[in-house]
């Protein structure tokens, strides 16, 4: 059975989402009669990285994954329940596009690889296997052969899993490297400025921070791991003070306190900013327009934004202000246009979003509820639609699907259009993984221990 390339065969067509509350996706879908080809599989961490993934034979050297349809002919059964298309010949592989509220003018022709502005086109989620209860996502190019590969922690396994991608949406098989217990939260960075890229993960069991250093072909040292006096529940990274080496922001928990530490291992502290013992998701970003990188968090036991403002070596005394109802997750952009950052918080429980705008001094508004879908988890901003305008992708853990909220570009979204993923996802992450110039969706999904990558299809 010949591996078909084509992507248009999974073009989704989308309808159009006409005022109201969550809009499924609808129309037809063009079953791929064949899995992606991975590689065979590389136990010694051996020989097999280092360069693209060339395999387009699914019959060489590749075990099936990701499985979405079997069948020799258009005709075909398939374990997906969107994937349910049985005359895959009769498909124009074009497709019509996604529109959405308000906005209106979306264009119409996904699958022409034209990618017009306005255009919103996926294929149907893809899933790959990938551990036991997968707790955060990165994308990175852990290979240097400019394609973006995925790494996962696995809290049931102890250990981080990474696939390589081939540049074309496929991903290899998944290599596993052991990490600290339990962990939490990844980042991915070069921790040891020797220009390959390294992971660290917050390991909330083993109360430790764990770097797993990278030899650039995507393979990992053991870990190294310092111990914390709490178990760690986030992480970001960032170079604050523009030394070429990235500085970690670690989210205490219990303890309360968000700490900022310095690389190399074993990550000496530079500042510790007093939080709350809710305190989960954080971020550096440049809330107050002055160049230098600020830390946005948010607890969601307490329901409070904090955010301290940076000067590229100390923090000053977090400002801590109510934000709606348990707030987890945050991501920042301009949505409004006013070059100035605003950000976007997810409220784990909830069926909303909320979005605020920063007034650049450090300030937000008054958080505006989008709704997003029953137990949003984790969000993603990016130019969905390249309408030059910023998008939210959140992981809708009740709904098992991806809500997209497509921006107006002056603070406000239009209501979400759904991507089914049949899986429950817990976190997100966007990059082009296909270099079609267009921005594909990949989640984790948490206790199903896949992933599922949702490509673009312009
Ligand atoms: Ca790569
Ligand atoms: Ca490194
Ligand atoms: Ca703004
Ligand atoms: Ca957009």
């Amino acid at each position: 059975m010949a591996f078909r390339r084509d992507p248009l065969a999974l073009t989704i067509s989308w309808m159009a989402a006409v005022g109201g509350s969550f809009v499924a996706l609808g129309g037809n879908l063009a079953c791929n009669d064949d899995a992606p080809p991975v590689l065979a599989a590389d136990a010694s961490g051996g020989s097999t990285t280092g360069g693209p993934i060339a395999t387009d034979d699914a019959d060489e050297d590749t075990t099936p994954i990701g499985t979405t349809c079997q069948g020799e002919s258009t005709s075909c059964s398939c374990e997906e329940p969107q994937c349910t298309d049985t005359d895959a010949s009769s498909e124009a592989p074009a497709t019509t596009a996604a529109t959405s509220t308000g906005t209106g003018d979306v264009a119409t022709r996904c699958g022409d690889g034209a990618g017009e502005s306005g255009e919103l086109c996926f294929a149907a989620a893809v899933p790959y296997a990938m551990g036991i209860m997968l707790t955060d996502i990165e994308l990175a190019d852990l290979d240097d052969d400019g394609d973006l590969d995925v790494v996962v922690t696995d809290a049931g396994s102890n250990q981080v899993q990474v696939r390589q991608g081939d540049g074309q949406g496929r991903l290899s098989v998944v290599r596993p490297s052991p990490s600290g217990l339990t962990p939490a939260a990844c980042v991915v960075d070069d921790f040891n400025s020797d220009d390959s890229l390294d992971i660290v993960t917050a390991d909330a069991g083993g109360l430790t921070l764990s770097l797993l250093t990278g030899d650039g072909a995507a393979r990992f040292a053991a870990p190294q791991s310092v111990a914390r006096a709490t178990a760690p529940v986030h992480l970001a990274a960032r170079d604050l003070d523009g030394d070429g080496t990235p500085e970690l922001a670690v989210t205490d928990g219990a303890a309360g306190t968000i700490s900022i530490l310095r690389a190399p291992f074993p990550f000496e502290p530079l500042a510790t900013l007093t939080a709350g013992t809710g305190t989960t998701g954080v971020v550096f970003t440049d809330v107050s327009g002055d160049g230098a990188l600020d830390v946005v968090a948010l607890d969601g036991t307490d329901s409070r934004l904090l955010v301290a403002l940076g000067n590229g070596s100390q923090f000053g005394r977090p400002r801590l202000s109510d934000f709606g109802s348990g707030p987890q997750r945050v991501v920042v952009g301009d949505f409004d246009g006013d070059d100035q950052v605003d950000l976007v918080a997810v409220h784990f429980g909830s069926a909303s979003v909320s979005r605020a705008l920063g007034d650049g001094r450090g300030e937000f508004s008054p958080e505006l509820p989008l709704t997003s879908g029953t137990d949003p988890r984790d969000a993603a901003t990016a130019d969905f639609n390249g309408d030059g305008v910023l998008d939210i992708a959140v992981a809708v853990g009740g709904d098992n699907a991806i809500a997209l909220l497509l921006g107006h570009g002056d603070g406000t979204f239009a209501d979400p259009i759904a991507i089914p993923l049949n899986a429950t996802p817990g976190a997100i992450v966007v990059g082009d993984l296909n270099r079609d110039g267009w921005l594909d969706l990949v989640t984790a999904n948490g206790a199903g221990g896949t992933i599922s990558v949702v490509l673009s299809t312009p």
